[in-house]
Formats: C-alpha cells, structure tokens, sequence
C-alpha cells in the first residue's frame, strides 16, 4: 500500500502542473459516460496508468477514462478504479477539481475495498487518504505533509444537493428543503471532490446525488465516485447510503455503473433513511 500512496504523491504533483497551463482544449473523442474529453482528461489519465504500471502490486487498473480495465500484473493484490479529473468542466472557471480512488483487494467491487483516496487541486493541493484513519495530507513545496486525522461530527450545518431541481422527486424535495428550513447552508460548487472535501473538514453536513426522472441510477459512478467517498465517510464516524442500503453493499456488475448517493453524518443520513424509508 505503501507503493501505491507513493505513486498517488507523484500522480497529484504532476497533474496540478498539468492544471497550470493556459490553454488544452477538447479532444475529439467521448468518454464512457459519453461526455467529451478534455486534453487534460486524457493527460491526467496517462500519468496515473504511468505511475501505477511501475507499482508491482497493481493487477488492474480502471478509469473513468477508459472504457475497459487495463490489466498489469496477473498475480498482483490490488485493483484500483481512479477519476482522474473528476469535475473537469470547473477548470475553466477556476475552481476546484479532484482526482479519485478506489484500491481493491482480490477485484472490484465495495465488498473488496480496502482503502480509498482522492487529491484536491484547490488553493491548495490536499491528499485525503483512508485505509483505517481517514487523514489529510497538504503539498509543501515538493512533499506532502501529514496535516491531521478527519472525524465527521454527528451532525452538521451544510448542505451540498445534486443533480438538477427540476428532475428531483417530490419527497426529496422536501428533504432537501427540510434541511433549509432547519438552518442549513447551502454549499454546491459542482465538483464531488470539494463539495465532499468541505463537508468533512466542516465537521459534517449532506451531500445528496439522488436518483431524478431523467437519471434514475443517479449519475455519479460506484467504482470511482462512490465506493471511495462511501469507505472514507463511513471510516472517518459518518454515513454513506443510496436512500435506504449501506452503500458499500451495492454490488457493481459493469465498471462504469451508478448510484444514487447520500454521504454525510449521522444525523442528516438517518433523516435521509426515514424520508426514504416512506417513499
Ligand atoms: P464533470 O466531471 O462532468 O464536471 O461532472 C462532475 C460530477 O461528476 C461530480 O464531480 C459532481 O458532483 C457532479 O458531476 C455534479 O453534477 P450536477 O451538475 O448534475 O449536480
């Protein structure tokens, strides 16, 4: 594992130097999720599968970027889905973007997942990395060092609502509705990485993508997305659920499957279990 963390170290410095350059339009291709790729998709995408091929304990990658797993090392441990720009379309407007992982122990799937990690290109560029303790790391100068352990609070002040109002479904209007009305603050920049990023180093809050009429698997993917933010949420004391079942006991039959998700603390994500429970 610890190979690994090394190759995420050098992946998250050398991304954000691919960040700071001026101009890297789109390429002509689409990714799995059919959304056109950016240069720097495709850039990001090559230094991760780089740094991973070197790592002799990786058996297979697989990223949102490409459409099938690459495999390295037939008798290797580890399996490891990685994003590696996930909210890509905020680099042109400046604002935070992030790199997921999710590393499997045996084959993909929640009930593999051994540790996860993503990396937040913000002000700052942050390391959050969870095997037993979720703890963040910050970039200074050409190291990362280690900042603290995060632990959710029960119940937090923020509240982070995915996908578009107009496709939600009346109950989780409501619900989403409810948490205003209880004073909550509404925190969406658009980006999962520093959307969930504030939420835990806030202490706790909600985070919702739920299922809508137009997307009724939700939109953000298991292997990449979700499984990770789940293991981390739920290791650093808060709750990670699609409305009613534990996330980490989905199962995931295609590499580029979604779900509906809900990753906060406990207070918030046992309201979510009632709504839902109901509807
Ligand atoms: P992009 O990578 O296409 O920018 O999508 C980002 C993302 O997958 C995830 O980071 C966000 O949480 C989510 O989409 C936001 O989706 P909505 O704009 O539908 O709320």
């Amino acid at each position: 594992m610890r190979e690994i963390f090394d190759a995420i170290q050098k992946s998250a410095k050398r991304i954000k130097k691919a960040i700071d350059v001026k101009d890297f339009g789109y390429s002509e291709s689409e990714n799995s999720s059919g959304e056109t790729q950016l240069q720097l998709d495709i850039k990001c995408d090559m230094i991760i599968e780089e740094e991973f091929s070197r790592i002799a304990s990786i058996n297979t990658i697989a990223s949102e970027e490409k459409e099938e797993a690459m495999h390295f090392h037939a008798d290797a441990p580890y399996f490891i889905a990685y994003d590696p720009l996930d909210g890509s379309s905020l680099i042109d407007v400046n604002l935070s973007v992030g790199t997921i992982f999710g590393i499997y122990k045996g084959g993909f799937g929640a009930e593999n997942m051994v540790a996860s990690c993503y990396i937040v290109y913000g002000p700052r560029v942050e390391i959050v990395f969870a095997e037993n303790k979720v703890k963040l790391y910050l970039l200074q100068g050409d190291e990362f060092e280690y900042v603290k352990e995060i632990k959710l609070g029960e119940k937090g002040k923020l509240n982070a609502p995915g996908g578009t109002q107009q496709n939600w479904l009346p109950y989780h209007k409501e619900l989403v509705d409810s948490f205003f009305k209880e004073g909550y603050r509404l925190r969406y920049s658009g980006g999962m990485v520093p959307d969930l990023h504030q939420i835990l180093l806030k202490g706790g809050g909600l985070f919702s993508y739920p299922a809508t009429s137009d997307k009724p698997e939700g939109k953000l993917r298991k292997l990449f997305e979700v499984f990770p933010f789940a293991y981390i949420y739920k290791k650093a004391g808060g709750e990670a659920i699609d409305g009613q079942n534990d996330l980490l006991e989905l199962t995931c039959k295609h590499v580029h499957d979604t779900s509906p998700c809900f990753f906060g603390s406990k207070y918030e994500i046992n309201r979510v279990k009632d709504v839902y429970a109901n509807n």
